[in-house]
């Protein structure tokens, strides 16, 4: 049991040194304007009563005429991610949340994916419970075959700031799922709550190697307003 979960972290935190090498070594780009969490009123939660705020975030295949992609400055980035139909996170990978206070985010997805590298990361960790609600059903992982996309908040690695780490695997749409009106698929749904702790910087990147180049850690992956963004609480 011990030496699976040592095998565990060790590929855990080679995925993670892959994914931070690629986001240093790419240019970091402009980041997209924050959006702030939407208070929410008082929730009770196990660390007592706390403030309550919600977040939406949809996860989009490619950009198209009914979604542009991240909005940031036209460049040869955006260009390429138009022609190569890179994945993206929308209206922004910029978040800013209230700290000590319940956040609850709901994932539309609309893209398809397939295996995960690692199947750790098909668990849900760091939420209430360590459960997401997929569709409406309450689960601690998902089908590690059958991934899109993650949404993984960690801390940098020097940090000294409270610890925060949050991942949560989202499901992949059928590639014979029909596309509606808009161009996409209808969405599958990810709500998940998680509390936060005190102010702080934070980084979030998705862990499901949906990019290209290297192990498909590129393009997306390593090019900030994509896949991966900034967690400030406050
Ligand atoms: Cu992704």
């Amino acid at each position: 049991m011990k030496r699976a979960l040592f095998a565990v972290l060790t590929v855990l935190i080679g995925v993670l040194v892959v994914a931070g090498t690629a986001v240093a070594v790419h240019s970091r780009g402009t980041e997209p304007p924050s959006i702030t969490a939407t208070p929410a009123g008082k929730a009770t939660t196990d660390q007592g009563e706390l403030n309550h705020a919600t977040l939406e975030l949809s996860i989009f295949p490619n950009p198209s005429s009914s979604q542009p992609g991240p909005d940031i400055p036209a460049s040869e980035t955006t260009i390429v991610a138009a022609s190569q139909g890179w994945p993206f996170y929308s209206p922004s990978t910029s978040l800013q949340l209230p700290a000590h206070s319940l956040v609850t985010m709901t994932i539309h997805q609309y893209d398809t994916g397939g295996q995960i590298y690692n199947p750790w990361l098909a668990k849900v960790t760091g939420t209430v419970g360590n459960k997401a609600t997929y569709a409406g059903k309450e689960l601690s992982e998902i089908d590690p075959n059958n991934v899109a996309h993650t949404f993984t908040i960690h801390q940098f690695p020097q940090s000294t700031q409270p610890y925060f780490f949050v991942n949560v695997p989202v499901p992949a749409q059928s590639d014979k799922a029909p596309n509606e009106a808009n161009g996409y698929p209808k969405p599958i749904d990810v709500t998940f709550s998680f509390i936060t702790g005190a102010a702080g910087e934070y980084v979030w990147n998705c862990e499901f190697p949906c990019g290209n180049g290297y192990v498909e850690f590129g393009g997306p992956m390593s090019q900030r307003g994509f896949m991966s963004g900034t967690v400030t609480v406050v």
